[in-house]
């Protein structure tokens, strides 16, 4: 059986995806800069901050200076973080809680493996931070999704082998990093945005304990 579960954050656990995409689609639209839309969002999800901005910086060949850089990331962040003040555990992903208890009285490890540097904020105010026995730092790890390193910090914390654990990802390019190291990927989302290949659940109610249970001793 898997001994651990990494938690990707934004799109598996709560809704944030949704304010990342409006933060980015205002600086966008601040910088008049065309198509940040919901499917070129798709490749911004589970990437860096740096990482999202020169994505979108390259829709228009935009040149700027690292100060410059710097500052929109900033500004989007800081809109970014006004927008999640208010989440509550009510705003916790159906069957997410369920699923972290049943994991902890089963003695499965829990890590949080998401790239966003408001995810200890995020845990707190879902009140869901003692579930965790750790969280990886993305400001820590040498490259950012779709490489696996903060899958492998994630596993490393808690001392569970890579194999033997599952990752569960909104974003195609953390269904990337999870399947190069030999993780086992479970899908939240479309086909035709994370693969054919993988296990899918269309929306977080349908993630159990048993489900995942059933998938692991099938694979
Ligand atoms: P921040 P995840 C990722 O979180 C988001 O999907 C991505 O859209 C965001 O740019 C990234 O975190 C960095 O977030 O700006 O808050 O540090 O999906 O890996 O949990
Ligand atoms: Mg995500």
């Amino acid at each position: 059986m898997f001994k651990a579960v990494l938690f990707d954050l934004d799109g598996v656990i709560t809704d944030t995806a949704e304010y990342h995409y409006l933060a980015w689609k205002a600086l966008a639209q601040e910088l008049d800069i065309q198509g940040v839309d919901r499917k070129f969002n798709e490749q911004l999800k589970g990437v860096s901050r740096d990482d999202s901005l020169q994505k979108i910086l390259d829709l228009d060949n935009r040149k700027v200076s690292p100060e410059e850089f710097a500052e929109l990331a900033d500004r989007k962040n800081r809109n970014y973080v006004e927008m999640i003040q208010k989440v509550s555990p009510s705003d916790i992903y159906p069957g997410i809680l369920e699923l972290l208890k049943d994991l902890r009285e089963n003695g499965i490890k829990i890590a949080l493996a998401s790239a966003s540097k408001n995810g200890p904020f995020l845990l707190k105010q879902m009140e869901i931070e003692d579930y965790f026995d750790a969280v990886a730092d993305p400001a820590k790890v040498a490259a950012s999704k779709p490489a696996p390193d903060i899958f492998l910090a994630a596993a490393d914390q808690v001392g569970v082998a890579i194999s033997d654990t599952i990752g569960i990802e909104d974003a195609f390019a953390g269904i990337e990093a999870i399947k190069s190291v030999g993780a086992f990927p479970v899908g939240v989302g479309k086909a035709e945005d994370l693969g054919e290949d993988i296990h899918l659940v269309a929306d977080t109610s349908h993630l159990t304990l048993a489900y995942l249970e059933d998938i692991w001793k099938k694979r």
